[in-house]
């Protein structure tokens, strides 16, 4: 299956699904910024805790001003906090897996299950009404299991995309100690990509095996189901035809600054934000746009990594850095949906879309839909309905972003 199929496939959904955009009229005296948009959302955020604001949900009094977790970006953490997350990760790809070997001989452990279920699930969850509900429900489930599992004490971390011109030479990619680990070695030059739309990706400064910093030589086990790197590099495919069989090789990134150079850029996230009303349209945006698969910043974020699995629609999770990436998608989401006080109410409980991305006459999406997490839910919360994710601090989530 090709990488392209797959993405026209979404990028056809996606038409179908999306409605009319609405701009609004632009009548401030001083432009709006980015930080702005992140400083008023947190406002809002706070005033909804303390009650001089209502969201429109009933709350639980167990998450207010004293109990609400901050998620910081990654490269605002001290380094020994940077550090002590990617030792709970690294601890996580070691705790074994709870699934049934038989099945899925390629899920070592407990990271992996997380990868088996972002497998399972990928075409009723993305392109479909809880797309941001259910990531931000997997989100949580990881940032729990890191707590719970590998007695992480800190909260999941996220990639400001916004904030890197340079994101190879980052905090975040630059492959010292304090880092996610760094980029793919340099395998000269190689194929790019189609995003779906007739553009093309080209091949970036990395493509080969990660070999310094955390993460560093890491052996990846499942997938590809959708492999986008040059064929030239001969990337095995899976024993098995559903991608959970076992194929040992190393973790492989092609981290370029193609996105954050014209595409992710303070100005792209915040016209994102400000000209879409619907969460029809803000989420469709995010994820594919028709005239340019680059502008899409769901695609931006996945692209700016790439390589193997990091490319895979499948199997990404299985990339340490997916989890920074979609927490800045969720932080999107939240800044949208927050940062006008006047509209927190409205935006908080939207919920628009189909439930199969192949299908975009499938059944409607309703807040009541319950998601599922299977083996990687959090302890007794499995089966969650999407309207629990409506606010990220209404309980059982307890978080916002800074
Ligand atoms: C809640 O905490 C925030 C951040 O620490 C602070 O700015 C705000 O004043 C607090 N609100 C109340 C009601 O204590
Ligand atoms: C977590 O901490 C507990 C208590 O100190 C310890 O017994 C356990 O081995 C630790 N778990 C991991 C995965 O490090
Ligand atoms: C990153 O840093 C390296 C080494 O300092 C430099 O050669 C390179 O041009 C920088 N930028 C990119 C995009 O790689
Ligand atoms: C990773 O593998 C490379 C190439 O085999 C080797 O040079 C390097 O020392 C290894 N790094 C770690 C941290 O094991
Ligand atoms: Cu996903």
């Amino acid at each position: 299956m090709a990488g392209n199929v797959i993405f026209n496939a979404l990028v056809a959904s996606l038409c179908l699904l999306s409605s009319v955009s609405a701009w609004p009229s632009n009548k401030r005296q001083t432009a709006l910024t980015l930080d702005d948009v992140q400083n008023q959302a947190l406002a809002n955020a706070y005033k909804v805790l303390d009650g001089t604001l209502h969201d429109g949900l009933t709350r639980t009094a167990t998450c207010n001003n004293n109990t609400v977790a901050v998620r910081r970006e990654f490269g605002d953490l001290a380094k020994d906090e940077r550090k002590k997350y990617t030792r709970a990760v690294a601890c996580l790809l070691k705790v074994p897996s709870k699934l049934p070997v038989g099945k899925y001989p390629g899920a070592k452990s407990r990271y992996d299950d997380f990868v088996v279920v972002h497998m399972n699930m990928t075409p009723s969850v993305h392109a479909t009404a809880n797309f941001m509900h259910w990531h931000r429900y997997y989100i949580w489930a990881y940032e729990t299991a890191l707590r719970t599992e590998c007695n992480y004490t800190g909260y999941q971390p996220y990639w400001n995309w916004a904030k890197y011109t340079d994101v190879v030479n980052s905090t975040i990619f630059n492959g010292d100690s304090a880092s996610m680990g760094g980029n793919g070695d340099d395998i000269g030059p190689h194929a790019g990509m189609s995003l779906g739309s007739g553009e093309i990706l080209p091949g970036g400064p990395g493509g080969g095996c990660v070999t310094k910093g955390p993460f560093a030589n890491t052996t990846i086990h499942l997938g590809p189901l959708v492999n986008t790197m040059d064929p030239k590099l001969d990337i095995k495919p899976n024993p098995q035809v559903d991608g959970y069989g076992d194929n040992p090789r190393c973790l492989r990134r092609d981290v370029s600054n193609f996105f954050t150079n014209d595409y992710l850029r303070p100005q792209d996230l915040l016209a994102h934000i400000t000209s879409n009303k619907e969460i029809a349209t803000f989420q469709d945006t995010l994820q594919a746009n028709t005239e340019n698969q680059f502008k899409a910043l769901h695609i931006g974020g996945h692209y700016s990594i790439w390589g193997d699995p990091g490319g895979d629609v499948y199997v990404s999770p299985m990339e340490p850095v997916f989890w920074l990436h979609h927490a800045q998608l969720d932080r999107h989401w939240w800044m949208w949906a927050n940062y006008q006080e006047k509209e927190v109410k409205i935006r908080t409980s939207m919920y628009e879309g189909g439930t199969n991305w192949l299908d975009p006459n499938s059944a409607r999406g309703k807040p009541t839909d319950q998601q599922e997490l299977d083996v990687v839910a959090p302890r007794g919360m499995n089966h969650m309905a999407s309207n629990q994710f409506f606010s990220t601090t209404a309980g059982p989530l307890c978080y916002v972003y800074a």
